[in-house]
């Protein structure tokens, strides 16, 4: 086993998620890499240091540039606000590190294309953090798609939900509030929460042919923590589309921060001709099951408890019957990758398959900007390597 040292930039929630996952892996996967926790880059000095010491990390510095130059690190992690995942991940693939990076990949395809191109020219590695498809209950809901079970596919419906931003005292901007400002994380709810329903949906259902969307920002103007002003809000704080899938399935989708009662609610619900499917991030280990080739007296819904060593990835944990949680979503990830990059791959979802998440995003905010149906774009060399 070699070691693969790891450079991470970004210390809040999600660095602590990735550096959770690079640390924890390793004990219950076998893998061709060892992640070693190198470097981790952070604006504030103090914070940085703190970060370093509490999840085992080497050494911090302030400047990411420093750490994406340094021939001792092999793999840069970026865990930073969406506004510094393009140039940081140019940069690294340029260095010849591979590189990870969590969604949405850019704040608009714009910046997903200059990144997917600086890593795929340049051979690296490389895979986007959408953690969800790698919930076993979700990755065994792609197995029984893949082997046919639910048949044609007619509805694909997804909500991801919560309630955090309902407050008009709430500021924007700043450590920790970033994800309100436009200019920081490029759009909203729909970046924010309806890629990650949009990436599942991709992996489950195929691409996306064209998007019907509305959007609103209830709160208007809030006070900016840099500028100390009230400045107005450019984020959609509520994003709804509907949308047709290259299969011909028909899907809604809803993404919203004013959803009262609901912290992180992400449900889908798949109907196929000969079965249906739904899940729900609060009851994660569970997958509801309907197949209508059940004996008709005994036909119903089932509830399966994703538990069992012969589930996705299950047979790494407990004994069966034990559940897992949001965080092994991130270990999987990386068990994936390390796997990946031992075979000289990269793992699902790369840059381009990220890329693809933007272009709908992008066409979901070009359509309720217009009012109207928008195609998205169609990027017919799409690369299928990854696994
Ligand atoms: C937003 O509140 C957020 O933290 C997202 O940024 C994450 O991607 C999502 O998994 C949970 O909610």
């Amino acid at each position: 086993m070699k070691n693969l040292n790891i450079g991470l930039v970004g210390y809040g929630f999600m660095g602590r998620t990735h550096s959770n996952a690079f640390r924890s892996v390793g004990n219950f996967f076998d893998l061709p890499y060892r992640p070693v926790l190198k470097t981790v880059a952070a604006r504030n000095s103090g914070r940085g240091a703190a970060f370093a010491a509490q999840w085992g990390f080497e050494k911090s510095v302030t400047d990411w540039r420093e750490m994406v130059e340094s021939p001792k690190i092999d793999l840069v992690d970026i865990a930073s606000p969406n506004d510094t995942h393009a140039e940081i991940a140019i940069a690294a693939a340029k260095a010849g590190k591979m590189v990870m990076c969590e969604k949405p990949l850019g704040r608009n395809a714009g910046e997903s294309e200059a990144m997917v191109a600086a890593v795929e020219s340049a051979g690296v590695p490389n895979m986007v953090w959408y953690n969800y498809r790698r919930v076993p209950a979700v990755t065994l809901a792609k197995q029984l798609i893949d082997e046919g079970r639910l048949g044609r596919i007619f509805h694909y419906r997804a909500k991801f939900l919560q309630d955090w931003t309902i407050s008009s005292d709430l500021p924007q901007g700043g450590e920790g509030l970033w994800r309100l400002d436009v200019n920081v994380a490029g759009s909203g709810v729909t970046g924010d929460l309806l890629a990650h329903t949009i990436d599942t949906a991709m992996w489950l259902n195929g691409s996306i042919q064209e998007v019907s969307a509305v959007t609103e920002t209830f709160i208007k103007s809030r006070k900016h923590n840099l500028t100390g002003n009230v400045e107005p809000v450019g984020i959609d704080d509520a994003s709804l589309f509907l949308a047709r899938f290259s299969n011909g399935s028909l899907a809604t989708f809803e993404a919203t921060r004013y959803a009262r009662g609901h912290k992180a609610l992400y449900t889908f619900e798949i109907n196929g001709e000969h079965a249906s499917i739904m899940w729900d991030l609060h009851d994660l280990h569970r997958l509801q099951y309907f197949d209508h080739g059940d004996e008709s007296q005994v036909r119903g819904w089932r509830s399966l408890h994703i538990t069992d060593s012969d589930h996705p990835y299950m047979s790494h944990w407990w004994v069966p019957g034990l559940q897992i949680g949001y965080e092994h979503t991130f270990i999987h990830q990386v068990a994936d990758f390390l796997q990946a990059v031992g075979e000289g791959k990269s793992a699902s979802p790369t840059f381009r398959e990220g890329l693809a998440t933007d272009d709908v995003t992008d066409a979901v905010l070009e359509s309720a900007a217009k009012r109207s149906w928008v195609t998205v774009r169609d990027r017919a060399d799409v690369k299928k390597e990854a696994i």
